[in-house]
């Protein structure tokens, strides 16, 4: 049975004897050697971690399990958060099956399909804000200040927690961190919470070094690159679309402690990204998690030598979240038979001969 992330790692995290060990087998996702794209870049040791098998399909439910058990532990009744998407699909899941009325505030015709869908499945009270993700979070710390309802955007510590134990699995697995470690840079909890797990298994002598942090704004929406809010963000990986980040100042932090940088990839090279996970690593991501491989090929193109390096992107969601932006970008090459025997001999015939493949 996959243990979930309260059990596996309790040690490292804030459980007492009256938390509730809140799980849905999130967490122990693969990390998974490039067969392809780590050659073309002369990257012998390229990973990508999955997050998007993760049950609500991201790497917020590692965040949500940890926030979902400290609110019911404090008798809380709701919990609530701003989301781009992927938090309130996580908050809806958590909520619903743990019995806690969940609220999310996402801005209106900005967030991916299946994300929504997973909000209305999991029966989650839903907002949508005539604004910017910027201004749904504004209203949502607002409201919470005022009324006993648990915030569990990653403002909320225990998400960071949570969100920590990705660092933990990259050690476990690797026996040792990696030299980099690229992660798509949305409100910066990420980042923050994967710098806070490094330290913390270093720091237990479970590692021997630490990585340098990676982080990849999109170029429409890189406040932190740019060093002021963005007014009106804009890019094609809507779940990095913010222009205010919660987590600025701990991101910076991670960021200088670390030796790393702070970068932005524009929405083509998010794109391209995108395609080669998919056509070339079998990894269908959503266009936010693509930001990361963006960034490596970028700062590769740019000079950084990774021949002797291990590198580690974070995939951070799943393809499937965001059907839209996938087909309007893989252009399928559909080929209409009747049922026939003949019909698809002849539909293959290149193939039959020994011709392309299958392309
Ligand atoms: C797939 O769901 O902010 O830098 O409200 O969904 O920790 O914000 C999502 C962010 C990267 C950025 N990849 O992480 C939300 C939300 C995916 C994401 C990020 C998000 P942070």
């Amino acid at each position: 049975m996959q243990k979930g992330i309260l059990e596996t790692y309790r040690a490292f995290l804030p459980i007492e004897e009256s938390t509730p060990m809140v799980s849905m087998g999130e967490g122990n996702t693969p990390l998974v050697k490039s067969v392809q794209l780590g050659k073309m870049l002369g990257c012998e040791e390229l990973y990508f971690k999955l997050e998007g098998c993760n049950p609500t399909g991201s790497f917020k439910d590692r965040g949500m399990a940890m926030a979902v058990a400290k609110a019911l532990e404090s008798g809380s009744k709701a919990i609530m958060c701003a989301s781009t998407g992927n938090t309130s699909a996580s908050a809806a899941a958590y909520g619903g099956r743990f019995s806690i009325s969940t609220v999310v505030v996402v801005p209106k015709g900005r967030i991916a399909a299946g994300k929504v869908t997973q909000a209305m499945a999991h029966s989650a009270r839903i907002i949508m804000v005539d604004g910017s993700f910027d201004q749904a979070l504004s209203l949502v710390r607002n409201f919470t200040d005022q009324h006993p309802i648990t915030l569990v955007n990653s403002i909320n510590p225990y998400r960071l927690e949570g969100q920590k134990t990705g660092a933990f699995e990259i050690v476990d697995d690797l026996g040792d961190s990696p030299d980099y470690l690229f992660i798509p840079t949305g409100n910066a909890g990420n980042i923050t919470a994967y710098w806070k797990g490094f330290k913390e298994y270093h720091q237990a002598e479970m590692s021997r070094s630490l990585p340098k942090m990676m982080g990849f704004q999109a170029q429409g929406a890189a406040p932190i690159v740019l060093g002021h809010p963005v007014e009106d963000p804009k890019t094609v990986a809507s779940a990095i679309r913010i222009g205010n980040p919660a987590n600025w100042t701990a991101a910076l932090s991670a960021r200088d402690d670390s030796g790393g940088v702070i970068d932005k990839v524009s929405d083509d090279e998010i794109l391209e990204a995108y395609e080669l996970l998919a056509s070339c690593e079998g990894i269908f991501c959503e266009p936010a998690s693509a930001a990361s491989f963006a960034g490596l090929r970028k700062l590769h193109a740019e000079g950084l030598d990774v021949s002797c390096r291990r590198v580690v992107c974070i995939i951070t969601g799943t393809g499937l979240k965001d059907p839209d932006t996938a087909v309007e970008r893989f252009i399928p090459e559909i080929t209409e038979i009747g049922a026939d025997p003949k019909d698809l001999e002849a539909a293959l015939q290149s193939i039959s001969e020994g011709g392309e493949g299958i392309g």
